[in-house]
């Protein structure tokens, strides 16, 4: 067990720390802010909504910086937010002291310290050993969801845990108080206009104008897209927090960048550079938006949780391993759509991914029943539950 927390929260649920369930989660950071953001999202909801002692190795502080303010880059081990953060530095690094957790999550197949798997087998009450994997929406991840694997030399099981959108699958990770939240920003005109201010430094936009958030990696379809906007009937807000996709953007404003504060007017198209937030922060920048267009595995999850229209770019594989998985997505997401309907998201979907010329005016057209959707599936997909409690509740049962 770990000691207890110094910084246990007022609001954590009444664990006594001295039972609780120690957990200890490695992540090793690929690229870009998915890996950590996953992780850091699941042992929030551990630690405050499951009352679990979380730790988190992490070899990249700078990635987990950007989407955790809070965190300090210069230390080897800190607490934030009532969970131990300790800097994975090197691959045979395990902690300063070498405690085995209760649960052991490598998320999306990391290699453990060989010395940490070593004190695992050690250990009298061998230790819940998960591979969180990463999401997909494919029909063959709810037969090998829980699989367990046993290790080759050690008397110790790792059991993989599949993320997924349909039923028999871990769900994807959703906060008790996230509903909640979402309601009170949308029924907050203060809230909002609070957001638009910090975000934007002015008013929310008029009636009438259509806000599309802009999360995405380098991608050629966007200047066909930011022309359409320019050339659009109505007016279209385009908020695009700083990152890959600002370079492009700031081509067509004829800028020399587009980072945050910056603000940019061509046609219908009105433009501002966003500052990349923290994760709370990032889910308000969808809940202002209408349409939001989002990348990778966790700012994908969020926009269906946002309940509007969304545009996913996948992250991209070698062969073309992705596209299935788009075309997976599609199947659940579009599945109650009209024909037409269905068609054109599709269409637009495999535009953004590479696949032809998005054209904004055709999802426009759909767009009153690509709402109506994006509220229904939202529901449909809360039936298959959050992954932290499908995780914590399987953890629980292999501990008794
Ligand atoms: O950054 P990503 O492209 O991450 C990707 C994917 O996870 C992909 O599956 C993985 O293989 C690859 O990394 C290595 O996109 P993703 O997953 O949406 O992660 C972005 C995180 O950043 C998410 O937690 C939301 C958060 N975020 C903020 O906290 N603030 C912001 O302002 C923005 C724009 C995002």
């Amino acid at each position: 067990m770990l000691p207890p927390s110094p910084s246990s929260r007022p609001g954590s649920p009444p664990e006594d720390t001295a039972t609780a369930i120690a957990c200890d989660i490695f992540c090793a950071v690929i690229d870009n802010f998915g890996d950590i953001g996953v992780s850091w999202r699941l042992a929030r909801q551990l630690a405050h909504e499951h009352g679990w002692q979380v730790r988190v190795f992490v070899d990249d502080l700078h990635a987990f910086h950007k989407l955790c303010p809070a965190l300090a880059l210069d230390k080897a081990r800190q607490t934030v937010d009532g969970i131990v953060v300790e800097h994975w530095h090197t691959p045979a690094h395990a902690g300063d002291v070498l405690e085995i957790a209760d649960v052991v999550i490598e998320a999306f197949a990391c290699e453990l310290p060989p010395v940490y798997v070593a004190a695992m087998a050690r250990r009298e009450r061998k230790p819940v050993w998960l591979n969180l994997e990463y999401l997909s929406a494919e029909d063959w991840v709810a037969d090998f969801h829980l699989r367990p694997s046993p290790h080759p030399r050690y008397a110790l099981t790792k059991t993989f845990f599949f993320p997924g959108l349909g039923h028999g699958t871990g769900g994807v990770l959703k906060e008790k108080d996230l509903d909640a939240r979402r309601a009170a920003f949308e029924a907050s005109a203060q809230a909002r206009a609070d957001w638009w201010q910090r975000a934007t430094g002015g008013p929310p936009p008029a009636e009438g104008a259509t806000v599309i958030s802009l999360f995405a990696y380098e991608n050629p379809a966007v200047d066909a897209l930011l022309g359409q906007w320019r050339d659009s009937a109505a007016p279209i807000v385009l908020l695009v927090p700083e990152g890959r996709i600002s370079g492009a953007v700031a081509r067509f404003f004829g800028a020399p960048s587009f980072g945050a504060q910056a603000h940019a007017i061509r046609g219908s198209l009105t433009a501002h550079g966003l500052v990349f937030t923290d994760q709370n922060g990032y889910d308000a920048l969808l809940w202002a938006s209408d349409i939001n267009f989002v990348r990778g595995e966790d700012s994908f999850v969020r926009a269906q949780w946002a309940a509007r229209p969304f545009v996913w770019q996948i992250y991209p594989q070698a062969d073309d391993a992705h596209l299935p998985k788009l075309d997976a997505a599609l199947a659940h997401y579009t599945r109650t759509l009209p024909g037409a309907a269905r068609a054109s998201l599709a269409r637009f979907w495999h535009a953004w991914n590479g696949n032809g010329v998005p054209d904004w005016a055709d999802f426009d057209h759909h767009r009153a029943q690509f709402e109506a959707r994006a509220a229904e599936w939202a529901s449909e997909l809360a039936q298959v539950g959050d992954l932290a409690a499908n995780l914590a509740g399987f953890a629980k049962t292999q501990l008794k």
